[in-house]
């Protein structure tokens, strides 16, 4: 049993460091690295599938450390060097694997007991859990592939308890999914974000509130500054005059839950390309927000080449409600969450 739930631990703490991996490089890109812009929903099913895979993760890790719990007490504790290296290494696995799934828990709940940043300690814990796995893999290999190859005497009672085990991770999997993937909207009862909640019926991750952002009167401008004698200062009503688009595009939060909408707007390449921009450059998005840590993004060119990449004024039909970034929000395809800047003011061309 422990063989089994080992195979079904690695792939999904495997799967976890892949798709934590793109969801951290596409956050914080090294300067070589460039992310498409497409496919649109790429960054929804990586992250969905981190947090939701996490989540179904955790009753498979609580019935591996029910069945070889009993080593820890064993005696002697240590039998030789190898022995205790060995058991220090275990240690390690066992704690990483634990930490990983309950910040990760705590996340997505908005609940930080803890004194360190969660994104930090989430990700370099990444890496010594996976060493920490590689190793274990290694040492572990042939036994599980004995293991795997034979037929136990005890057959029907560990089909039995792994069918469990896949049943609660299964059914966590199916009362969470729905969050992501709005089919099964009605059966995520579990679900931190309930979807089409908020308003124009999309959920809202920072409301205007939190962020200390009140409603723009009429003397909102953006501002666009392009090349350095070129700067466009924009009203609502000149924003409106431009040529408008809908895209149906989804927020894909890091937090797992997304949801498409439709957004109307103006292309932000058509804003660019009149302030003079080159067409290679990089571009800051930055919010009326005061602080906090994603009040500006950067867009690469790929992602403002794109024609589906808005500064959007309206969503689902009418014009933004201020929680969902009045007047003007940043809209991309295939971009974290955390990247869809609300409550835009100004656009500097780098
Ligand atoms: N200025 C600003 N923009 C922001 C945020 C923020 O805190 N401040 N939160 C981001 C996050 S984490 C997400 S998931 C999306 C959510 O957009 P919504 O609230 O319109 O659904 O907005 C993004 N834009
Ligand atoms: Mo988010």
């Amino acid at each position: 049993m422990a063989a089994w739930l080992g195979i079904g631990l690695g792939v999904s703490f495997g799967t976890a460091f892949v798709t934590g991996l793109i969801s951290h490089f596409m956050q914080h890109p090294p300067s070589w690295m460039v992310w498409p812009s497409r496919p649109v929903n790429l960054y929804r099913f990586t992250q969905g599938l981190h947090v939701i895979g996490g989540l179904a993760t955790i009753p498979l890790l609580l019935a591996k450390l029910w069945t070889v719990y009993p080593k820890l007490l064993q005696w002697p504790p240590v039998r030789s060097v190898g022995h205790a290296v060995e058991r220090v290494l275990l240690f390690v696995l066992v704690g990483a694997s634990l930490f990983q799934l309950v910040t990760g828990l705590f996340n997505i709940a908005y609940y930080y007991p803890f004194p360190f940043f969660f994104p930090t300690a989430h990700y370099w814990t990444s890496y010594i859990l996976i060493g920490a796995l590689v190793i274990h893999v290694a040492n572990e290999w042939a036994k599980v592939r004995r293991t795997v190859m034979t037929r136990p005497e005890d057959g029907i009672g560990r089909r039995g308890f792994l069918l469990t085990v896949a049943a609660a991770g299964g059914a966590v999997a199916l009362t969470t999914v729905g969050e992501a993937f709005s089919p099964l909207a009605k059966l995520a009862v579990l679900a931190p974000r309930r979807p089409g909640v908020g308003p124009q019926g999309l959920p809202v991750n920072k409301s205007a509130y939190a962020a200390g952002v009140t409603r723009a009167d009429s003397s909102w401008r953006l501002h666009v500054l392009g090349r350095v004698d070129r700067e466009l200062s924009l009203s609502l009503a000149d924003l409106h005059a431009l040529s408008s688009h809908a895209v149906r595009l989804p927020i894909a939060c890091v937090e797992g839950w997304s949801a498409s909408a439709t957004w109307e707007g103006v292309r932000l390449r058509d804003v660019l390309r009149m302030a003079g921009a080159a067409e290679d450059s990089r571009v800051r998005v930055e919010s009326m927000e005061a602080g906090g840590l994603y009040r500006t993004s950067w867009v690469v060119p790929p992602h403002w080449h794109d024609p589906l990449t808005l500064l959007a004024l309206g969503l689902n039909g009418s014009p933004l409600d201020i929680d969902h970034g009045y007047p003007c929000r940043l809209i991309a395809p295939n971009r974290p969450g955390v990247d869809q800047t609300k409550w835009v003011h100004r656009v500097v061309v780098a």
